[in-house]
């Protein structure tokens, strides 16, 4: 983040192997994380991981699967470093709901520590109707503390006082929308630092319809780092 000069993560929601390399190339420059749902990727396949990581060692970022893993250890376990995807393999970080108790912790991290790995848990949502709010997001925060050897911080919209040294990723960030028609909230980068979080996760904001991503991912860094800035002053 230093380095680049970038707080922002771009949640790289397309659904072939050509779009995605194409806008990871274009937006690598700018961002500190590229955020993947490879589930969705109709012909993925391992060249797509190999090229990924080509455009990782150009640019600069690190890789956050967005698995969301929310099973048992032993499940979660196998999901994370076998089938198709062998996510273990190539994604620096991934998350998982807090859903199941301390068990998926401790199977995420048995393939994940010695890989050195992170895990966020997903403290908050920014889904309308979420359940993730009061005594959740309480014991959720309270499940990391018991793991900070391999949890590294939340999916959540601020930072928390008991646990600042952990990182807080957010979603549900743009500067044009404040909702979509499937339930999404959005706040702006502003909103989203002014709170303690670290890191802007932003997806169609920037390779939406009509939109420039090169364009998009610049505006984007600039407004998230400029609230960062900003925050430190004050
Ligand atoms: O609460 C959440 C958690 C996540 S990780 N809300 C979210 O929207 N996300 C993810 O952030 C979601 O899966 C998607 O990849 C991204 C938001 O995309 P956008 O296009 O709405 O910016």
């Amino acid at each position: 983040m230093e380095r680049k000069k970038s707080n922002l993560a771009v949640a790289l929601d397309v659904t072939t192997k050509q779009e995605f390399l194409d806008i990871a190339d274009k937006v690598g420059p700018y961002i500190c994380c590229l955020k993947t749902h490879v589930d969705i990727l109709e012909d993925f396949d391992q060249d797509l991981i190999d090229k990924l990581k080509k455009l990782q060692k150009k640019h600069d970022f690190i890789i956050f699967e967005d698995r969301k893993f929310a099973d048992i250890g032993n499940t979660v376990k196998h999901q994370y470093s076998k089938g198709v995807y062998k996510i273990a393999e190539w994604a620096d970080i991934i998350d998982a709901h807090a859903i199941p108790g301390d068990g998926i912790i401790s199977g995420l991290k048995e393939i994940g520590l010695p890989l050195n790995r992170g895990l966020l848990l997903l403290a908050e949502m920014s889904s309308k109707g979420n359940l993730a709010t009061g005594a959740y997001t309480e014991a959720t925060i309270e499940m990391a503390k018991r793991h900070k050897d391999f949890v590294i911080g939340f999916i959540s919209g601020k930072k928390y006082n008991s646990c600042e040294e952990l990182i807080v990723m957010t979603p549900g960030v743009s500067l044009d929308n404040s909702n979509d028609d499937l339930g999404q909230q959005y706040k702006t980068p502003g909103n989203v630092i002014e709170n303690g979080s670290d890191i802007i996760i932003v997806g169609r904001g920037i390779y939406g319809k009509g939109k420039d991503p090169v364009v998009e991912a610049q505006r984007y860094r600039n407004a998230g780092w400029n609230a960062y800035l900003e925050k430190l002053e004050n």
